[in-house]
Parts: structure tokens; sequence; C-alpha cells
């Protein structure tokens, strides 16, 4: 998705929400001649998420794809390998002391290591990434679902959004005590957070994750776009507010994109 003009934003929903739709509504025709769809005083962003949530339904699936439409090459965006002494570290001993911290509004805080991570019931999913850069590329995942990983960490009723910390400096910056403020982050909602598709991946087509595409572990939330695709997650923070996460709720979001990435 190249655009996010709110027409070109709803003609791509429409499109890509059909199969979703289908078997909630029957059809899009029905879709359509709802009113408020008609309305464009309703930003594209707000629009989205409508439809997503009351008429696609708060868990219908993103498109899955077959094994021969998955691309030989998936492609890479934006950091292809941290530029930090600690990350590199990491890589070159194979991510073996790798964590995952599960930290904020949780009654059990986590720090989980890979072999932890592949203990959870997996998911492997073909779907399809789409950039706002214009470029589309089709995958296959494997990962632990988020929703397993938080239900270990029993959040509490008041966490209503998961943060996302990276372990790639935006800024320009090197050595040790880099701000956590300057690494790329992100955040989804509880629904989209514990949405069936969404994944702490460390596989991409079978193999570890490469560093380019986050190794060793990345977000896939695929009714999202790609700058929600958190790469090299090495922290997830349950918090109430979007003041609690800090700027606009993500490095791109802090740039102009919009928090609501649904595609
Ligand atoms: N940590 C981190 N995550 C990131 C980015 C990044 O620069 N750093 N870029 C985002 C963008 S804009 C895209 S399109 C995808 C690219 O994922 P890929 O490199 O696997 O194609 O990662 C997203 N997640
Ligand atoms: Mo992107």
């Amino acid at each position: 998705m190249s655009d996010t003009s709110p027409k070109t934003s709803r003609r791509h929903f429409l499109r890509g929400a059909g199969i979703g739709a289908a078997f909630v509504l029957g059809g899009c025709k029905e879709l359509s001649q709802r009113p408020w769809v008609q309305d464009t005083l309703i930003s594209a962003e707000q629009l989205t998420k409508r439809v997503q949530r009351l008429f696609a339904g708060s868990q219908a699936l993103a498109p899955e794809f077959a094994k021969a439409d998955i691309a030989s090459s998936f492609r890479a965006n934006g950091t292809t390998m941290p530029a930090t002494n600690d990350y590199q570290a990491h890589a070159a001993g194979g991510f073996k002391d790798w964590r995952v911290e599960v930290t904020g509004l949780v009654d059990r805080k986590l720090s989980l290591s890979l072999a932890d991570l592949r203990k959870f019931p997996s998911r492997t999913q073909i779907t399809r990434h789409d950039c706002v850069e214009g470029w589309s590329c089709i995958g296959e995942w494997t990962g632990a679902p988020l929703k397993l990983v938080l239900a270990a960490a029993r959040p509490k009723a008041n966490a209503h959004y998961v943060a996302f910390r990276c372990a790639d400096p935006m800024d320009d910056l090197d050595g040790d005590g880099i701000p956590e403020s300057s690494f790329y982050y992100e955040s989804l909602d509880l629904v989209e957070a514990t949405h069936p598709q969404t994944l702490l991946a460390y596989q991409l087509n079978g193999a570890p994750l490469p560093v380019a595409n986050g190794a060793p572990v990345r977000l896939r939330a695929e009714r999202q776009l790609g700058y929600k695709q958190a790469k090299y997650v090495r922290r997830i923070e349950l918090v109430e507010r979007f003041e609690d996460i800090g700027g606009k709720g993500g490095y791109w979001e802090n740039q102009g994109y919009n928090w609501w990435g649904g595609i």
C-alpha cells in the first residue's frame, strides 16, 4: 500500500478485507450499503479500524497464501543490522543468550530465551507484508502466538496496550548508555496483540530469522502495515495509556504515520 489518502486506503482495505468479511457478512455488497461506509468525513484511520472491528470481526484473519506464492527472497527494509556492540555480540553468539522480557502491567514478569519461546505451541502462516513505501512481499512465518505469551505473563486488568522495544537505535548514536527512547519501538492494542495471527516470529521460510529481517525475534501482526512489524524485539511492555509508551506510540508514528496501521 503506497498511499494513505482516505480514498485509496478505503479501496485497498475493502479489497483486502473481502475474504475475511465474506464469512461474516455473506459478501461485500451489504458492507457498501452501510451508510457510514459512504461517510467520507470519517477519517481513513477510524474507518479502517471500524470496518475491521465491527464488520470484518475483531478476530477475522488476514489472507494466507500457498507455498508457491512465497517470494524467493524476502525483502528487507529499515534497519538491516542494529548498530550496537551488544546486538552484534548476540548475533556472533547465535543469540543463545537473547532474552525477550515481558514487563509492565503484568502479574508475572517473564524473561524468555529462544528455547522458551519455542516451547509455546507454534503457528506457521504464509502472509503478505505491505510496506507503505509501496512494495509487498509474501513469506512464511513461524513463531509463538503473542496471545499465549501474554497469557503466561497474566496482564493486569488495566493493561490496554502492548509496546515492543527493539534493539536497533534510530538516532546516530553508538556505545553504551543509548537512551531507550532512541530505539525503534511499536505498539498494538490488546485486540491486535491477541489476534490469532499475531506472532513473536523466530523463523522465516522454515529457517531462523535472518538478521536483516529481525533476528532473533520479530513481531508479525498480519492485519497491520509493515512499520508495525517490529524487528529485533527485546522487551514487551504492557501499559495502560499511550502516554506511558512515549511519543505517538511508535517510531514511524512519531514521523507522522497513523498509529492504526490496518491494511
Ligand atoms: N526494529 C525495527 N523494526 C522494523 C523496522 C526497523 O527499521 N526497525 N522497519 C519497519 C518497516 S517500515 C518495515 S516495511 C518492516 C520491514 O521488515 P523486513 O526487513 O523483514 O522486510 O519492518 C518494520 N519493523
Ligand atoms: Mo515499511
